[in-house]
């Protein structure tokens, strides 16, 4: 008798990673291959929800474009698969080379999006940075997103990485600022589900205030109050003015709270609503009622991302959010601007620890092209183009991408484009070869988000429910993939005789091979997951968590307890006294900096950024599924606007910047405030990607139009200015 195949289908509990909720799903997998995924009904906090791009991922992960094999280019600027010990040797050798000539500082990584989703490459890359010397030059995505937010943290509450959270599931006032959830589903915040507690919010009785220049789907569902962009930050101080000269503030509770409160009155005396009203096109009366209300509604916060860090004074603009809350008597209250914690043994102690130590990282180290702060070590990924073009001790010569694409995400990608050529090697770390990992002499093949276990480390404290879930990886590395860390563990373990940190690396390495084990960011994590709250603090708690018993005993998660603590401030910041710290000669040199904003005549318009449902940043676009009903990249625009430049909605036109110029079709609209245009990120698929999908409809680059000078980064942060932008447009 023949034997007759047999298919196993199995079905498998996971979570999404490519957004920050963190969507619980469901895999469906036959003889190791993932079929399909769908949202996963019994994860207590997604409950059924996934978006489109969470179920469209089972066609990435399987996309006949994808990335399988090493690959090396060749004199023809073609690629060829190379087996991984030639692409590794080879690579190794010339990083040899390289360091041996010119020391750390000719090394560089940037770290992009993806990256922070996996705690495993989050975990071994610090060990390469340390590793090769205190030149290495890091650069992140975080400088296009969210790096002042860090700083703002660090100057408020001693730490980098105090990072507050709405309070949403309890709040009866949610002003939302520059933040689109309903598209984005949330930042900052870890909350499946987020449309869906913004509509309780209302079913309560309660108000969601969305404060953007554009009607956004979230404004559309709520209520929306247009700002000029960038002009958060006279709203805010504003706001702050209010709250002091009508003598609303409960100066006692922020006296506990916060030093330097009369520094801050006085800072905030000039900003009368009637003063700032032109620069934010908000009514006096408006502003006067919203401070009135967050200080009146026992449960209110201010909540703000991507649209108040992207502008000319983000850290500023960060900073006076926080205070706002603060002030308002919003801070480490329910229903307020919360702190989450891991909850481990001596947290405090140790997060002082490390804030005094990010601080004076922050402080003392400066890049060589612009001089800017170091934040969490990284540096402004908007100069890795001069890094490698200005010749000089520090110049940039060899550079990994791992999981980014800052052709098209960081300002002025033709000056990347440019400088990548000239490097003297250049690797990539990706599903795709993408318009940056083109210009690369090997790409090497990573493996998806199912095909590794995971335990989401750095938004565990971000969820205003503290939850857990963890997950193995859901089916093998297709074909030759390999995780990240292990690429990392690969190259440092060839290169162990580089510097004295490499080869303490390298013995312990060898010290857990002894014992039949291997170095490997695991046990790391499982030690935190069982130190943690809910954990089983090594068996000193029973039936407390582990990585293993998460992913058995919990599939879909477990949550820890319905809400964040209150009144915990004392032992979440790291100052000395355990209050917040407002007064900073920073602050107050970015206030004096708004007085020196100019307008240009010659470009009368603001160019702010737009998410798409079905794009994340740039690495959607090939799914056939999210790209279907002819969808393309539009600039939105408002009817007067094009009334008075007679346009209509698909006719091309030209956006002009300072920096550079587009053309694209607008869609006219009322759903924005004239004289403001809105053109997502992450299009302009024409160079050398060899996503088919995607160069099919390739849209252009509107990071084309931001300027990578240093003068135009943001002093604080060194973040690129991506919304604000001044241009005009015209008809093509
Ligand atoms: N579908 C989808 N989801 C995503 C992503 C994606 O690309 N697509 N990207 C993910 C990433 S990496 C991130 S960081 C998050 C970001 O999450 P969000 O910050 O929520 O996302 P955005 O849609 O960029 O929202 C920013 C809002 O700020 C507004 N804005 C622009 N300029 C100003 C201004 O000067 N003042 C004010 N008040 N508002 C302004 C914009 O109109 C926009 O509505 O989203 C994540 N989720
Ligand atoms: N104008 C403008 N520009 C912006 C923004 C904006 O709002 N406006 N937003 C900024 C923001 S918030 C961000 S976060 C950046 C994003 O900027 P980047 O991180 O530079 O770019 P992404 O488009 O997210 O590209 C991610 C890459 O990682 C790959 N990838 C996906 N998963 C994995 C994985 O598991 N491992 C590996 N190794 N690779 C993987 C994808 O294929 C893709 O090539 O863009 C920024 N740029
Ligand atoms: S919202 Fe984000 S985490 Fe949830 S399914 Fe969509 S992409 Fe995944
Ligand atoms: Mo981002």
């Amino acid at each position: 008798m023949e034997a007759v195949p047999t298919m196993t289908v199995e079905t498998k509990t996971t979570f999404c990673r490519i957004c920050e909720p963190l969507c619980g799903m469901v895999a469906t997998v036959e003889d190791g291959k993932l079929l399909s995924l769908r949202p996963d009904k019994e994860n207590p906090l997604s409950a059924g929800f996934a978006c489109q791009k969470g179920i469209a991922f089972a066609d990435i992960h399987n996309d006949p474009d994808r990335v399988t094999t090493p690959l090396r280019r060749t004199a023809s600027g073609e690629f060829e698969p190379v087996d991984w010990e030639t692409a590794m040797a080879d690579i190794a050798a010339r990083v040899r080379d390289i360091h041996r000539r010119y020391g750390s500082g000719a090394l560089g990584w940037y770290y992009g999006n993806p990256g922070a989703f996996s705690y495993s490459y989050a975990m071994w890359l610090p060990m390469a940075i340390a590793g090769f010397g205190a030149k290495f030059h890091m650069f992140t995505a975080g400088s296009q997103d969210i790096n002042n937010r860090f700083v703002a943290s660090q100057l408020l509450y001693g730490n980098s990485l105090t990072m507050p959270v709405p309070d949403i599931g309890r709040t009866d006032l949610l002003v939302v600022m520059g933040a689109n959830p309903v598209i984005s589903h949330g930042s900052g915040v870890s909350m499946p589900r987020m449309r869906d507690k913004m509509r309780e919010v209302v079913k309560r009785g309660g108000r969601v205030l969305v404060i953007d220049p554009r009607r956004t789907e979230t404004a559309a569902e709520f209520e929306w109050l247009g700002i000029v962009p960038d002009g958060d930050v006279y709203l805010l101080l504003s706001l702050l003015h209010v709250m002091f000269t009508e003598d609303l503030v409960d100066r006692k509770r922020i006296a506990l709270q916060a030093n330097d409160v009369g520094w801050l009155e006085g800072l905030v005396r000039p900003f009368a609503p009637e003063l700032t009203a032109e620069h934010s096109g908000i009514e006096p009366a408006t502003v006067r009622g919203l401070a009135r209300d967050l200080v009146a509604t026992p449960r209110a916060v201010v909540y703000g991302r991507t649209g108040t860090c992207l502008g000319e004074s983000g850290t500023l603009t960060t900073y006076l959010l926080d205070v706002v809350n603060l002030v308002a008597g919003n801070l480490d209250r329910a229903g307020g601007y919360m702190f989450g914690s891991f909850g481990l043994p001596g947290e405090r102690q140790l997060m002082r620890v490390l804030g005094a130590g990010l601080g004076s990282v922050y402080r003392r180290r400066r890049s060589r092209i612009g001089g800017f702060p170091s934040v969490l070590g990284s540096e402004p990924a908007g100069i890795m183009a001069k890094e490698i073009s200005t010749p000089g001790s520090g110049q940039l010569r060899a550079l990994f991408v791992g999981a980014g694409n800052p052709v098209l995400s960081v300002p002025n990608g033709d000056e990347l484009e440019q400088a990548l050529e000239k490097l003297d090697l250049m690797v990539g770390i990706d599903l795709y070869v993408n318009e940056t990992t083109a210009h690369c002499d090997y790409v090497l093949p990573a493996t998806t988000m199912y095909e590794r276990d995971d335990f989401m480390v750095p938004f565990a404290t971000l969820k205003p429910t503290p939850f857990r879930q963890a997950t193995e990886a859901v089916v093998a590395p297709m074909g030759q993939a390999r995780q990240e860390w292990e690429i990392i563990d690969d190259l440092l373990s060839r290169l162990w005789r580089l510097t004295p940190l490499l080869a303490v690396i390298q013995g312990a390495r060898k010290v857990a091979s002894l014992f039949g084990s291997r170095l490997r960011p695991r046990p790391l994590v499982d030690a935190l997951i069982r130190m943690s709250e809910g954990g089983d603090r090594f068996g000193l708690r029973r039936g407390g968590l582990t990585f293993t018993r998460l992913v058995r005993d919990y599939p879909h998660g477990r949550v820890l307890a319905d809400h964040l603590p209150g009144g915990v401030l004392g032992r979440s910041v790291s100052t000395r006294d355990g209050r917040v710290s407002l007064r900073h000669k920073d602050i107050e040199s970015e206030l004096d900096k708004l007085g020196r904003r100019r307008a240009d005549p010659e470009l009368p318009m603001r160019l702010i950024g737009m998410r798409e449902a079905r794009s994340e940043n740039s690495w959607m676009h090939n799914v056939p599924l999210l790209m279907r009903g002819g969808r393309t990249q539009r600039a939105v625009i408002h009817a007067h606007d094009a009334d008075r430049l007679g346009i209509a909605t698909d006719d091309v036109i030209t956006v002009t910047s300072a920096h550079g110029e587009i053309e694209i079709p607008a869609q006219v609209s009322k759903d924005i405030l004239p004289g403001v245009i809105a053109v997502p990120h992450g299009w302009g698929h024409t160079r050398g990607g060899t996503w088919q999908t995607a160069n099919a409809n390739p849209g252009v680059n509107v990071n084309l139009l931001m300027s990578s000078e240093p003068q135009d980064l943001e002093a604080l942060a060194g973040m690129a200015r991506l919304n604000g932008v001044p241009v005009r447009i015209g008809r093509a």
